[in-house]
């Protein structure tokens, strides 16, 4: 067993309380870590700890250039220990061990992109209305910042978190999740060791219940930043009605992909398959509601068919798996669940639908394709976070602009077709925060990322984040050599 200790203040410890967790290797069902289930004293000791950094540490004081230093040097960490840190995640949560590689190592552009634009947030000088009065804005940081991630792309989550918060002068406490926390822990130790002062970052874990809903709703924080499920997040907001905290929220979604008839076959499998079985689907932006038009939807879904029976499902840390198992048993469960509802719903399971023979143990889940006639069936409707595509034919352009936003959600969305007119007109008309046209999955840190709807608020990466931790403040001076005068006149 691996033994974990949470972060805070710049040291190592248990929970107060000693209370531990155990983490589940997916793909063996063995516990395989312990770690601390953080108490209410841990979290007001981590939060506490990230305010005296930012308001009587160094780290208030700093220039912005040095906070761009440390970030540079854990962009170079980060990328050092990409590999040990890539199986670390995938023992914990059971995603590939190719993918968790090389997003791990991608991160470290994350953090280099944020460490570039620490000393790049500009104020103002404005052409004020009145005589004598000099007049600016700064952008400052917004304060003690919450973190929460999920366990489904920690390394990814924690960057779009962490990177745009600390270039922009705030402190953290980052809660890891209780399903797969160890990658956090050991994220840790590279943030020690790049030399961030201590209780700029903090690192804890645990339930919901106390240490998610204690950490959001302290009075101590200002911001939070979620990633997670959006009866959760509808938990968060309310815990944050006892402090105020400016809130980004990314939850998540069922996102369309259109394959129109004049798309390129090959292209649009790929994206299809990118989108519902990369990441064994459990990624925020699956593309699990898939609309085909019928000129082309025997076609295409044969092919998909296809490519589904080729998929190789097995040990997420084989360089030849392509689709590994789930988290946690919940969702095998879940999956099974809507399984069992499909036929009644009207729809038919093309291929897949269960767990794989060959894989008694571990929570496995075949590439699944259900196919639908009408958007009231579970798998359509619900996110699965597993590898399960729900296909869905449809005639005209207005109808498949209709279908893809029939929905609550609106993170992310996919086009296929090589008309290009086609490709902006639909683009254009489709609710969601991030289209992709003839691509699917792709992601930088230059590029926003975040939904509308129920899919939440708030855009990490890109300019637009770096907006997202700060506020403007404005200071007025008097520069005119007489006393101020019209106590009694506001204007
Ligand atoms: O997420 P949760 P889970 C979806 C996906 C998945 C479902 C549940 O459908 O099956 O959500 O996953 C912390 N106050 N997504 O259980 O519960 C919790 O400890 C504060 C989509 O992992 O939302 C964890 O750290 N925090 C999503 C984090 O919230 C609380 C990615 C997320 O947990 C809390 C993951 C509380 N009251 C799941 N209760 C995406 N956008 O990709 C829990 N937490």
């Amino acid at each position: 067993m691996n033994r974990y200790q949470q972060y805070i203040d710049g040291e190592w410890c248990d929970a107060s309380d000693g209370q531990t967790m155990t983490s589940i290797n997916p793909s063996n069902e063995e516990p395989w870590a312990e770690f601390p289930a953080a108490s209410e004293a841990d979290v007001n000791r981590a939060v506490e700890s990230a305010r005296r950094a930012l308001y009587e540490g160094p780290w208030g004081s700093i220039t912005a250039t040095q906070r761009g230093k440390l970030l540079s040097r854990l962009a170079a960490l980060v990328r050092e220990k990409a590999l040990y840190l890539g199986e670390i995640e995938t023992t914990d949560s059971g995603k590939l061990a190719r993918e968790t590689r090389a997003q791990t190592a991608y991160v470290g552009d994350y953090y280099d992109y944020f460490a570039g634009l620490a000393d790049k947030i500009e104020g103002k000088t404005l052409p004020i209305d009145k005589p004598d009065m000099h007049v600016f804005t700064t952008r400052v940081p917004i304060g003690v910042v919450a973190a929460v991630v999920p366990w489904n792309a920690q390394m990814f989550l924690a960057a779009t978190k962490l990177g745009p918060a600390l270039a922009a002068g705030n402190t953290v406490v980052l809660k890891a999740s209780e399903v797969a926390p160890a990658t956090m822990f050991e994220f840790a130790r590279a943030i020690e060791e790049a030399g961030f002062p201590p209780g700029v970052v903090n690192v804890i874990s645990g339930s919901g219940e106390p240490c998610g809903r204690a950490l959001t709703s302290h009075p101590g924080i200002s911001r939070v930043a979620f990633t997670g499920g959006p009866e959760t997040a509808a938990r968060v907001v309310a815990n944050t009605a006892s402090n105020f905290a400016v809130v980004s929220l990314e939850l998540g979604g069922k996102s369309p992909i259109l394959v129109f008839d004049d798309a390129d076959i090959e292209g649009a499998v790929n994206g299809i398959v990118a989108g519902n079985f990369g990441a064994s689907g459990q990624s925020c932006v699956a593309g699990s509601r898939v609309f085909i038009q019928s000129g082309i939807y025997n076609e295409v879904l044969a092919e998909l068919e296809n490519r589904a029976r080729r998929i190789v499902i097995g040990d997420p840390l084989d360089d030849a798996t392509q689709v590994g198992p789930l988290a946690t048993r919940m969702q095998v469960e879940r999956i099974t669940q809507a399984m069992s509802e499909v036929a009644s719903q009207g729809a038919s399971i093309r291929f897949g639908g269960g767990r794989p023979k060959e894989f008694p143990k571990g929570y496995y889940v075949v590439p699944t394709i259900v196919e639908c006639p009408h958007q009231e069936v579970t798998t359509m409707r619900e996110e699965m976070f597993g590898p399960v595509m729900s296909a869905l034919r449809f005639d005209t352009e207005d109808e498949g602009v209709a279908l893809a936003n029939d929905t609550r959600f609106g993170l992310g969305a996919g086009v296929f077709t090589e008309n290009v007119a086609r490709a902006h007109r639909v683009s254009a008309k489709i609710r969601s925060g991030i289209v992709w046209v003839n691509t699917y999955r792709a992601i930088s840190p230059i590029a926003p990322f975040g939904g509308f709807g129920m899919s939440g608020y708030g855009r990490e990466a890109g300019l637009d984040a770096i907006e997202d931790y700060t506020r403007s403040k404005t200071t007025w001076i008097n520069i005119s050599s007489e006393p101020m005068s019209n106590p009694f006149v506001m204007r």
